[in-house]
């Protein structure tokens, strides 16, 4: 059996050595989850609505221990941490209200009656990335459940604490044995046994373009069922009109918050040519004002990176020489720190770091002449997550809107993800959507049955 240290990202201690599953519990997870299926299926849809409710309250009563585990695995702040407790406990919530809504329709037909069913699929896989464990679990596990199918659960070797944590809790609210199952593993190994193993009937997979694609080709054989939340390199573009102090004030959290480890980070900053310089200057203090350290000081903002390969992997996008215009702290000593850095160059589309999704605090600022080269630098990246407009003008903002290609858009606001409304990627960053009223279509399928008449 393989295992895996884990560790506190800001001091470098082990936290823990985990057992990773091998292929071959990751199969009798699955052969376990099959046989779970009929009789969650069949729990009446009160019955279920109540289950998933005290689920989500019993991960409401043991916020402060979530967070502080996650504190800990992660590195996260702890105010930060706080909130993703929080909002895993709040999609439990908002998808416990789906089973005795989830309806069919009768649609009008000569010679009979047509009825649609909305059927569950069956076993769930859920493959969760290291950036944000219990929201991200949260997303993919509790509309699966509540529209009737079991599911199991992969966390990121990095962060799989708290993903175990909830998977107890679960047990502790009453759900059935092997409804959801928390199944710690290496990705090539128990995440990739999930995405082949021919009972698994869906995959929900959010991490990197990289493996998404791979996961995608071995899910084509089986024509299995997919989610897919991928990379981003989202822009923030504020027009000359803006209110400029408050775009250039809250443009850092924008891209620097969990240290940049967020797929929707707006890690390019294009500013319309006149208010460009005037731009920089208000955003030099916003950047120093970012408060990284100890993630469990409550006044923390920014904690550490993930992992050593991750800080080594973000520090390669600003190498000697690089134009950083603006570099904010970050401590000394232990701990898988880089400090906030805003780069800027007229040479930028020879950086690395303009194209790539860097996925730690560096961004890019760049200038722009008008609307239509606003639009084109923005839409030029296979990504398609999120995106920041700010302006003014109505109209401009509407078209802005239309114009840029991505699914999750804020206007005068960085905030675009909210576990009641659609999230989800354009281009390669993802297929289908997340969270809101849709996303319990990913998990069902659609029967259709005529009865005849006479
Ligand atoms: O992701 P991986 P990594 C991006 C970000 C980051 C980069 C690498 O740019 O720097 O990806 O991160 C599991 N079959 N994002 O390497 O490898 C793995 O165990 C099945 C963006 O950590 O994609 C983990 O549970 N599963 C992002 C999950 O996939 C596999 C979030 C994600 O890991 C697997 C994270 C395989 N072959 C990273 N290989 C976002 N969209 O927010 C790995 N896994």
């Amino acid at each position: 059996m393989s295992e895996f240290e884990v560790l506190n990202p800001a001091t470098e201690e082990v936290v823990e050595v985990v057992a990773l599953a091998s292929a071959d519990e990751a199969d009798a997870a699955v052969d376990r989850a099959a046989r779970a299926f009929p009789a969650w299926r069949d729990v009446a849809p009160g019955d279920r609505a109540r289950l998933l409710r005290a689920f989500a309250d019993k991960v409401g009563d043991h916020l402060e221990e979530l967070a502080a585990l996650e504190v800990r695995n992660a590195g996260h702040p702890v105010g930060q941490a706080r909130w993703e407790a929080g909002n895993l406990r709040d999609v439990l919530h908002y998808y416990a209200a789906a089973p005795e809504r989830l309806t069919g329709r009768q649609i009008p037909v000569p010679g009979g009656v047509n009825v649609t069913f909305a059927e569950p699929l069956g076993v769930v896989g859920v493959i969760v990335p290291w950036n944000f464990p219990m929201p991200i679990m949260g997303w993919g596990m509790a509309p699966a459940l509540a529209a009737g199918n079991t599911v199991i659960v992969k966390p990121a070797e990095l962060t799989p604490l708290t993903a175990r944590r909830v998977g107890e809790l679960a047990l502790e609210a009453g759900l059935p044995e092997d409804v959801l199952q928390v199944l710690p593993g290496a990705g090539p190994v128990a995440g990739r046994r999930l995405v082949d193993h021919p009972d698994v009937r869906k995959i929900v997979f959010t991490g990197s373009t990289r493996v998404g694609k791979e996961i995608m080709q071995a899910c084509a054989p089986g024509v299995k069922r997919l989610t897919l939340e991928l990379g981003g390199k989202s822009a923030n573009i504020v027009f000359a009109d803006a209110d400029l102090e408050k775009a250039a004030a809250t443009a850092p959290y924008a891209v620097f918050e969990n240290a940049g480890q967020d797929c929707c980070a707006r890690s390019r900053i294009l500013v319309e040519r006149p208010v460009y310089d005037r731009f920089l200057e208000l955003l030099e203090p916003a950047v120093h004002g970012v408060a990284v350290g100890d993630p469990r000081d409550a006044g923390t903002e920014v904690g550490p990176l993930i992992s050593a390969a991750q800080r080594d992997r973000v520090a390669s996008y600003v190498p000697d020489g690089a134009p950083v215009v603006i570099r904010g702290s970050a401590p000394e000593g232990p701990g898988f720190w880089f400090p906030p850095t805003v780069l800027a160059t007229p040479d930028f589309a020879t950086l690395p770091a303009w194209h790539d999704e860097v996925f730690g605090p560096v961004v890019t600022v760049v200038p722009f002449e008008d609307e239509a080269d606003a639009y084109r630098l923005a839409n030029d990246t296979p990504y398609g997550l999120s995106g920041s407009i700010w302006t003014r003008d109505v109209g401009r903002a509407l078209r802005a809107s239309r114009a840029v290609e991505a699914g999750n858009l804020s206007v005068n606001s960085h905030s675009s993800v909210r576990y009641w409304t659609p999230f989800g990627g354009f281009k390669q960053s993802g297929l289908g959507r997340e969270l809101g009223p849709d996303a319990l279509g990913a998990f069902t399928e659609t029967k259709n049955v005529f009865i005849a008449g006479e």
